[in-house]
């Protein structure tokens, strides 16, 4: 295989999981400005993913959160999926917005409400039975805002305990994907602030337990690629939540605010070999102002961007630069590829799928957002509310 063939080969078969969030409203803590053609329910939500795939051809999982995408009966939700050539992906779990976890759910002081929020986690991994999906993924809102609010040691001991718990749980193929998060909305002390935090918890429980970078998570001026690096290093990535940020958690269009710093992640994922191990390549956006489902197909697009060219970077010569310790070389060949526009490549690539080499103007002109706006009237948008 060329060079270029190669590439090309890695590139049809990356897998972007898209979040069913992405597709209802949202907003800031603001305003939610409700949006026309919004699907009412997870079919919905699912029927718009799989416009997605239809023309990315590199989407073909859903996300799902929970309560928010509740239904009774998972199997026949599986099966939508699948009549519209999509598989159900990470079940999300959701311990933060019940008036209950005021002051925490896994982590919480009353050994009660611990047992709430971690009944919950386990419904999810019924949830995971019933649906096929490989992934739990846990986001924590616990911590506290006030020094002295509650015991920073014991509620890590409690997280250990709930933890351990649920990965009793999991079945043989199925893992737990640990999420942590620098601040909000607990703003003095998070109890999983860091991939540290994360990495620690989940080097304890087993090889399930993998930690999950979500990448508008940390402090401004964090290098991502580094934690990449090193949890790949250590067989702990479990995956991304991929969006981008300007200020904090932003959860803007993944590369649409620092597309190098996408490109580094993903040339570290390639130098650690996360592109054939089971990393899982997840959006975990919100799209407030912009039209939701070509938003996720500029999302998807910008990871394959990325990816492209971190597939393009010369390895050979970037490692000849760096033994040779030629700081200004190495960054070049680094730069070289940074630099190569990747959209002719791309168009290729779309060809060669049998897809549209142009995801946005096919959408565009398929007419399924006049549709959605004409069919889904009446009902309730979805939206965090659950
Ligand atoms: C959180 C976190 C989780 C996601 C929710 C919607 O901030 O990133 O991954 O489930 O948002
Ligand atoms: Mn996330």
């Amino acid at each position: 295989m060329t060079e270029r063939a190669a590439v090309k080969a890695a590139l049809k078969t990356q897998a972007v999981e898209t979040p069913s969030w992405a597709y209802g409203n949202s907003g800031t803590r603001f305003k939610v400005f409700a949006q026309q053609g919004v699907p009412r329910d997870p079919r919905e939500k699912l029927d718009d993913a799989a416009k997605v795939h239809e023309f990315t051809g590199v989407a073909p999982t859903v996300a799902l959160h929970i309560p928010w995408d509740k239904v009774d009966d998972y199997a026949a939700l599986a099966r939508h999926a699948e009549d519209r050539g999509l598989r159900l992906g990470a079940i999300n779990s959701n311990t933060f917005q019940d008036d209950a976890y005021r002051l925490g759910s896994v982590c919480h002081p009353d050994a009660a409400v611990r047992r709430k929020a971690v009944d919950h986690l386990l419904e999810c991994v019924g949830i995971m039975d019933a649906t096929g999906s490989k992934d739990l993924k846990l986001w924590f809102a616990d911590g506290t805002n006030y020094p002295g609010q509650d015991d920073i040691r014991a509620r890590q001991d409690r997280l250990a305990e709930a933890l351990a718990e649920v990965y009793e749980r999991l079945g043989d193929d199925q893992r737990m994907l640990l999420e942590y998060k620098l601040f909000e909305p607990a703003f003095y002390a998070t109890d999983v602030p860091d991939w540290g935090t994360a990495y620690a918890h989940c080097l304890k429980l087993g090889p399930k337990a993998q930690v999950v970078v979500d990448t508008g998570h940390h402090a401004p001026g964090t290098n991502i690629e580094f934690i990449v690096a090193t949890l790949l290093r250590e067989e702990k990535l479990g995956g991304f939540d991929f969006n981008s940020r300007f200020y904090a958690d932003d959860d803007l269009m993944v590369g649409a605010a620092d597309p190098f710093q996408l490109f580094r992640i993903m040339y570290e994922v390639i130098r650690g070999g996360g592109l054939s191990r089971d990393v899982a390549f997840m959006l975990d956006q919100c799209h407030n102002v912009e039209a939701k489902i070509p938003a996720i197909i500029r999302s998807v697009m910008n990871v394959q961007e990325a990816t492209a060219k971190a597939l393009l970077v010369d390895r050979p010569a970037l490692d000849e630069a760096q033994r040779a310790g030629d700081v200004l070389g190495a960054n070049a060949v680094l730069m070289d590829a940074f630099g190569t526009d990747v959209r002719p490549l791309l168009r290729e690539v779309r060809e060669e799928m049998g897809l549209d080499p142009d995801p946005m103007g096919a959408y565009a002109r398929s007419g399924w957002a006049e549709k959605i706006v004409a069919e889904r009237v009446g009902g309730q948008q979805a939206g965090w509310g659950a």
